[in-house]
């Protein structure tokens, strides 16, 4: 199963090791075609593309996706974009939304109910989150061990 996992970039960092923790826990049992979106390492490799290239590669992979799983936390513009567009090819979407004070989702997400938003408060939480949701993929029958 191939897994595109959208995260804010240009939208602000600081959710991005959050992002990581997600995307290696989807690894242990899926291929995720994003892996960049946790990695700063794997994102400095993407300055050398152009804007173009960045943009017609990830619609190639969101082409691909099975599914698409977003962390929505962080605003990010391209974030939403993608989720218009894999609403469009009708791939499904998981948006996943940290409760933090005096923050809301925007209502284009949280009101379109194509789009599962699903809050959370924690990284065990989204795991736990992903998990549930996994199993109507049939790709995860328990939850792999963290260890
Ligand atoms: C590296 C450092 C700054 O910019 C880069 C290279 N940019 C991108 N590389 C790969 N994917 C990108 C890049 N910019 C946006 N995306 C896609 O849009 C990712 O799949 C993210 O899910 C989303 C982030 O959008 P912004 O608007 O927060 O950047």
């Amino acid at each position: 199963m191939n897994i595109y996992f959208a995260g804010a970039i240009r939208g602000g960092r600081k959710d991005a090791e959050l992002y990581s923790t997600l995307i290696q826990f989807l690894k242990t049992f899926s291929t995720v075609l994003t892996e960049h979106v946790g990695n700063d390492a794997l994102l400095e490799k993407e300055l050398f593309l152009s804007e173009e290239e960045i943009f017609e590669r990830d619609m190639q992979w969101l082409k691909q996706a099975d599914l698409l799983i977003a962390e929505v936390s962080t605003p990010s513009l391209g974030v939403g974009y993608e989720l218009a567009v894999a609403e469009k090819l009708g791939i499904p979407c998981y948006c996943l939304f940290r409760k933090q004070a005096h923050k809301t989702l925007s209502a284009m997400i949280s009101g379109n109910p194509f789009f599962q938003v699903i809050s959370y408060e924690n990284s065990s939480e989204a795991i736990e989150i992903i998990t549930a949701f996994m199993q109507q993929f049939s790709v995860v029958k328990s939850v792999p061990s963290q260890n």
